[in-house]
C-alpha cells in the first residue's frame, strides 16, 4: 500500500482473511449516541457513501468510491461536502483498528451498515477499492446535485453516473433518513418524523401531506402544515415530473418493492468505478 505513495511508512499486511463482520460490527458500535442530531451518525454516514460514490461519471471513468478522493482538498471542501468530516473523523478510530481495510472500502461499507442497521434492506457490498496518494484524482466540482434545481438537472447528474428514472427515484428515498442543516447546506429541517429509520415514510409525505413553499430568509425550500417536515425543491421535482411521479406513488404504497429497488440501486452507486465490479 505505502509503495504508492512512495513514503517509507509502515508496512500494511493485510490478514490472510479480512475479517468485514468485525468492521461492521465497530460501525455498528459508534451509530448511536444521544444528543448527536436525532441520535445516530446513521444518516451522515448515509450521506458520506453516496457523495463518495455519487461523483462517478460513466463517459470517463473518473470520480466514485475507487480512490476515496474526498479526503483531500478539494474535494473534502466542496460546498456539497459541507460536514461530511463529521462522517469522516467518525470513521477513523475504525481506520485505526483495521488498518487493512481501505478508506475507500470503509466510507461506502459504513453507508451500507447503516442503513441496514437502521431497519433497511441488505445491500449488496463487496471490497476492492484502493485508496488514492493524493488530490490528483480528486473529480471537479458541480458533479453532485444542486438541491435548488429540478427534474432536469436530476436526470442529467444522475444520468451521468449511468441512472434511469426508477432508479433516481428509489435512490432518493434516502431522504428518509436525517436531516439538512443550516451551517452544512444552508437547508434546514428532517423529510420525516422518523429520521433514524429507513421506510418508505419520505414518499409517503410526499404523496399525502401537503407542501408549501417556507416563508423565511433562506434558501427555497417546502414544508408541511406543522412547519416541522421539509421538502427540497428537487425533492418536489419528484411528484412535479410525469414519470417519476407513477414511482413515487407505487414506492408510497409498497415498501417491498422500494427496499428491493433501492437495495440494487445503492449497491450498485457504491460499485461504479470500482475494478471487477463493473455495474
Ligand atoms: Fe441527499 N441531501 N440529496 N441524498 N442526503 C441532504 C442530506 C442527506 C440532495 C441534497 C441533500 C441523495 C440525493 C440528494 C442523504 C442521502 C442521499 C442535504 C442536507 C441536502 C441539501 C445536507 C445537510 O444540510 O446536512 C439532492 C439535491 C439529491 C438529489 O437530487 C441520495 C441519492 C442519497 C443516498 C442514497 C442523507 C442520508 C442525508 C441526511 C444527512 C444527515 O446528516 O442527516
Amino acid at each position: 500500500l505505502d509503495s504508492l505513495s512512495g513514503s517509507p511508512g509502515p508496512v500494511i499486511t493485510a490478514p490472510a482473511k479480512p475479517d468485514y463482520g468485525a468492521v461492521r460490527k465497530a460501525i455498528e458500535d459508534v451509530l448511536d449516541v444521544d444528543g448527536y442530531d436525532d441520535g445516530s451518525y446513521g444518516p451522515v454516514l448515509v450521506r458520506l457513501a453516496w457523495h463518495s460514490a455519487g461523483t462517478y461519471d460513466k463517459a470517463s471513468g473518473t470520480g466514485g468510491s475507487n480512490g476515496a478522493t474526498m479526503r483531500f482538498a478539494p474535494e473534502s471542501e466542496h460546498g456539497a461536502n459541507a460536514g461530511l468530516a463529521v462522517a469522516r473523523n467518525l470513521l477513523e478510530p475504525i481506520k485505526a483498528k483495521f488498518p487493512w481495510i481501505t478508506y475507500a472500502d470503509l466510507y461506502t461499507l459504513a453507508g451500507v451498515t447503516a442503513i441496514e442497521a437502521m431497519g433497511g434492506p441488505t445491500i449488496p457490498w463487496a471490497p476492492g477499492r484502493s485508496d488514492a496518494p493524493d488530490s490528483t484524482a480528486c473529480p471537479p466540482d458541480g458533479r453532485l446535485p444542486d438541491a435548488s434545481l429540478g427534474a432536469a438537472h436530476i436526470r442529467e447528474i444522475f444520468g451521468r453516473m449511468g441512472f434511469n428514472d426508477r432508479e433516481i427515484v428509489a435512490l432518493s428515498g434516502a431522504h428518509t433518513l436525517g436531516r439538512c442543516h443550516a451551517d452544512r447546506s444552508g437547508f434546514l429541517g428532517p423529510w420525516t418524523n422518523a429520521p433514524t429509520t429507513f421506510s418508505n415514510l419520505y414518499f409517503q409525505e410526499l404523496v399525502n401531506n401537503k407542501w408549501r413553499k417556507k416563508r423565511w430568509s433562506g434558501p427555497v425550500q417546502y414544508e408541511d402544515k406543522s412547519g416541522e417536515l421539509m421538502m427540497l425543491p428537487t425533492d418536489m421535482a419528484l411528484i412535479w415530473d410525469r414519470k417519476f411521479k407513477p414511482v413515487v406513488d407505487e414506492y408510497a404504497k409498497d415498501e417491498e418493492t422500494f427496499f428491493k429497488d433501492f437495495a440494487a440501486a445503492f449497491s450498485k452507486l457504491l460499485a461504479l468505478g470500482v475494478p471487477g465490479q463493473a455495474a
